[in-house]
């Protein structure tokens, strides 16, 4: 299997059609994360986006009336899995992940019996200026644990990485949570508990090791709990972004 070479840099950067599940956990096991294009379809991606912009829209509305909605609104820009939209009474984002061909691509990792980790699986909204902040680099095991491989796909609903913000993750496998021993007394809650760029291991990732590829809705990234990442934000950004986080275990 080939990997992209971007200006010198190696990317697990795939259409599709490229992809199965073996060369997917290839890539996994090489980079901790791989991007495939177009893995989802666009109508379906469309009716998420229209039922989740509005959703949004009316949470801003009760937010500025003085309601509060919480802290998973608030500081993380999540709202319920349902603002997706319902479906025959049933979560349109969890019926979209499980008619696209990601449980397949999940095989060789997972196994064939995966489980949608619900209460981690949730549209998050990331504004260039407003509301919640960008996340900071961080692994989600240090609020998810190590329960064994978590996969997380990442799902924008609108262009992300360009004119709104991304993701960006650092392109290597990870074995370990680098801060654990900061969480033996405290699971942590906040971004500044979770941030790992002062960590000295840090100092090891270097600028060909970050990789933020702009992405459409249809693309889907996949990274680990161990994977290190952060929200992707530039200067020149001005349009905010909604995507999905769907996050998956061996059942
Ligand atoms: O969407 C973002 O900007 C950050 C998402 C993230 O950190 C995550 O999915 O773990």
């Amino acid at each position: 299997m080939e990997y992209q070479d971007i200006n010198n840099q190696k990317v697990p950067d795939f259409k599709a059609t490229e992809i199965n599940s073996v060369n997917f956990g290839d890539s996994f096991r090489t980079f901790g994360s791989i991007l495939i294009r177009n893995l989802i379809d666009k109508k379906i991606i469309d009716e998420i986006r229209f039922n989740a912009e509005n959703a949004y829209e009316k949470a801003d509305e009760l937010s500025k009336k003085g309601r509060y909605l919480g802290t998973q609104f608030k500081d993380f820009g999540h709202l319920e899995a349902k603002s997706g939209g319902i479906e025959n009474g049933k979560t349109q984002i969890y019926n979209m992940f499980c008619n696209s061909r990601i449980p397949s691509l999940y095989k060789e990792l997972l196994g064939e019996r995966i489980m949608i980790l619900t209460r981690n699986s949730l549209p998050r909204r990331q504004h260039p200026h407003k509301y919640n902040p960008p996340t900071p680099f961080h692994q989600d095991a240090s609020f998810l644990g190590d329960p064994g491989l978590i996969i997380n796909s990442w799902i924008p609903l609108n262009e992300a990485g360009s004119d709104a913000p991304g993701i960006q993750v650092v392109l290597r496998p990870e074995n370990k949570i680098h801060n654990e021993s900061n969480f033996k007394v405290k699971t942590p809650t906040t971004y500044e508990e979770i941030d790992i760029s002062r960590n000295t291991y840090f100092s090891e990732i270097t600028p060909n090791l970050l990789w933020a590829p702009i992405m459409t809705p249809g693309d889907v990234l996949f990274f680990s709990h161990l994977t290190i990442h952060r929200t992707y934000l530039t200067d020149s950004m001005k349009l905010p972004r909604i995507s999905l986080e769907i996050r998956c275990i061996s059942a």
